[in-house]
């Protein structure tokens, strides 16, 4: 059995344009998500999910500022604005996604003290979120990947995807980036080492 899923990473409001972390452009790929979700047999959203206060934001590091980065236990983390608090319009997803036929949401950086940028491993790589398992469990082995934001959560979920055994696309017409200090070309570069296909 090798069944193919659609994972749609954080297509949320504080990642669109007029949210607290704005990628540029983020909205436009909403009507080709629409049409990969129309097409796809088993769809699989995330949703960022953080906790008031929570550790990746800057504003609890006193004398940061969002975009830079601090040490945390577990390595060097980049500090964002507030978004994507739980239960905040900003963390809802884009108004226009149609998410109805998502068979599963994975919700993802509620731990306060570690951030997640993947939708399988938390910024420690150690702690799941259980998404492997579910996948493996229902025979799906193919992921296609699209969202928000290519050089963060998507390129973070579709390494952590093919160390874990799946085969991993990902869409980049329908994702956008936030590119700090040329994390886009980055992690193009290692997706496409780590065997990811980009296309
Ligand atoms: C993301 C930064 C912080 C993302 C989430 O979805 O790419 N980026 N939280
Ligand atoms: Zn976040």
């Amino acid at each position: 059995m090798s069944e193919k899923a659609l994972i749609v990473i954080d297509v949320q409001n504080d990642f669109c344009p007029g949210g607290a972390l704005a990628v540029a452009g983020g909205d436009e790929i909403v009507p080709m998500v629409n049409r990969l979700i129309g097409e796809f047999d088993h769809v699989v959203l995330t949703q960022d999910w953080h906790p008031a206060g929570h550790s990746s934001f800057a504003s609890v590091h006193p004398g940061k500022n969002p975009f830079e980065t601090t040490e945390m236990p577990y390595g060097t983390q980049t500090l964002w604005p507030d978004h994507c608090v739980q239960g905040t319009d900003g963390a809802a997803f884009h108004a226009d996604l149609e998410w109805t036929k998502a068979e599963l949401v994975i919700r993802k950086g509620f731990r306060p003290a570690i951030d997640s940028y993947s939708a399988f491993f938390e910024n420690d790589r150690r702690t799941p979120t259980g998404l492997a398992g579910y996948l493996r469990e229902r025979g799906i082995s193919d992921l296609t990947l699209v969202g928000l934001a290519t050089d963060f959560c998507v390129a973070y979920s579709a390494l952590d995807a093919v160390r874990s055994g799946f085969k991993a696309t990902v869409l980049l017409d329908a994702c956008r980036a936030i590119d700090l200090g040329g994390s886009l070309a980055t992690m193009k570069d290692e997706m496409a080492k780590a065997g990811v296909t980009l296309a």
